[in-house]
């Protein structure tokens, strides 16, 4: 696709990689994206994706004060104009990324309906604009979503709300962007329950707001099937922010929830790295759970800030975390339906233009780094072969028969007095393995 006639980058040609002794500045020093690692291409590998409510959307404010950014297309009188032109500043910058994916909520993209005909009505007009340029670049959608935060009438929660009249819209909007999400061919479906928790015990009825909560999925699941949407649920676990307490904690937490409303079949995770901070977890930690659940879907690529407390969605450039990361994704077989969205935002001193794209390619550089150094780490077995010796014993014939319920306490216990055991503790050499991760970088 050629750069439309007035533009809002100073950059018109899609970055390109150079390699990392060249000085280029906005160029991929790392991302090489047909460079073939472990079977797959870093492309195929990474599978990038842009968000458009950070990147298109927000306007730069903070609880302090409001806009910096002045985005030309936020400030028009037509709102379907301005949704239009933001459309094509949105594919001017994937086309001069040079990434696969993008992601998006309704209301995002298309002007925010004063009822559900209307919002259908809206979001069934930018899929027509997102349909021929989608066409016409080959980009592709990683997922959809609908915003069930924003709008004052979910202050108390969408599916978690007291009132079933919420309850109801919640469900056409997300109708309306499932069905948009297939329509675009879109991979995956995420719910974000942003405001699914509460602020005070006081007025809450916490079992009655979790039974409507998994009725509400098990609604989207069906009607998933029932429009014959191929792609995962993922719901996108956070503890809190906007609401104190939120349902969808983590994965551990939403694990045991996918399986009591038994949503396990149709339901993964996408996990957020700053989400995971605020959970108390590191972000390899989420990952590695949901790979030994069963559930991992998805991650949202970012953040946060060691000295804020809250969601900050900084870009991701931390080489150490993120090869840490992918180690844990490449070794649950990598991404199938997901990919790495870039939930993140620019700062908002970050005015000009061109920050945004700074901000893209510096953090899929660090990404690409991170994929290199923990495909050669896996195919090392740097974490792998001390992680098999710490848990050899397990493999020995006892071993395994304790584990298939061969074995009863007493059995245990017994053969331990038979035997005289009297194991002795073994190092658990994490300096060793810090050293070992740190010469891999
Ligand atoms: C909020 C967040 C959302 C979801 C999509 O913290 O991460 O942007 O990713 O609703
Ligand atoms: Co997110």
């Amino acid at each position: 696709m050629n750069a439309p006639a007035s533009r809002f980058f100073g950059a018109t040609e899609p970055v390109r990689y150079v390699g990392p002794e060249s000085d280029a500045e906005l160029a991929y020093h790392w991302y090489d994206k047909n460079r073939v690692i472990a079977g797959r291409t870093m492309a195929e590998h990474l599978r990038f994706a842009v968000c458009y409510w950070h990147s298109l959307c927000w306007p730069g404010g903070d609880p302090f004060g409001g806009e910096t950014f002045l985005r030309p297309w936020m400030h028009g009188v037509d709102p379907m104009a301005m949704a239009k032109t933001k459309a094509d500043v949105a594919f001017d910058l994937f086309r001069l990324l040079d990434v696969p994916f993008f992601t998006f909520h309704d209301v995002d993209a298309a002007p925010e309906g004063a009822n559900l005909t209307e919002q259908a009505s809206n979001v069934s007009a930018i899929c027509d604009v997102f349909e021929a340029k989608m066409e016409e670049t080959g980009l592709k959608l990683l997922w959809g979503t609908a915003n069930l935060f924003s709008n004052r009438r979910y202050m108390a929660g969408a599916a978690t709300n007291p009132d079933p009249d919420v309850f109801a819209y919640a469900a056409g909007q997300v109708r309306i962007a499932l069905e948009a999400t297939k329509r675009l061919g879109g991979a995956n479906y995420v719910l974000w329950g942003g405001r699914e928790g509460y602020e005070t015990l006081l007025n809450t009825d916490m079992k009655r707001e979790l039974d409507q909560f998994g009725r509400f999925l098990a609604m989207v699941a069906e009607h998933k099937h029932k429009i014959g949407f191929d792609g995962p649920l993922l719901i996108e676990p956070k503890p809190r922010e906007p609401t104190k307490h939120q349902y969808d904690f983590d994965v551990a937490t939403v694990y045991g929830f996918l399986e009591r409303y038994d949503l396990l079949a149709d339901v993964k995770v996408n996990i957020e790295q700053n989400h995971a901070l605020l959970a108390g977890h590191t972000f390899d930690h989420e990952v590695m759970l949901a790979n030994a659940l069963g559930i991992f879907g998805s991650i949202d690529i970012n953040r946060g800030d060691a000295l804020l407390g809250w969601d900050t969605d900084q870009f991701a450039m931390d080489v150490g975390e993120l090869t840490l990361v992918l180690h844990e994704i490449l070794k649950g077989g990598g991404f199938t339906t997901g990919g790495m969205n870039f939930d993140a935002k620019v700062r908002r001193q970050s005015i000009d233009p061109d920050d945004l794209l700074f901000a893209h390619v510096g953090s899929i550089d660090a990404c690409a780094r991170a994929l290199i150094n923990a495909s050669a780490m896996l195919e090392k077995g740097t974490l792998e072969r001390p992680r098999a010796e710490r848990y050899a014993g397990w493999e020995s014939a006892e071993g395994k028969a304790i584990l298939a319920g061969e074995r009863s306490l007493a059995d245990v216990a017994d053969r331990a007095i038979a035997e005289k055991l009297d194991p002795k503790p073994c190092s658990g050499r994490q300096e060793r393995l810090e050293g070992l991760v740190m010469r891999s970088l």
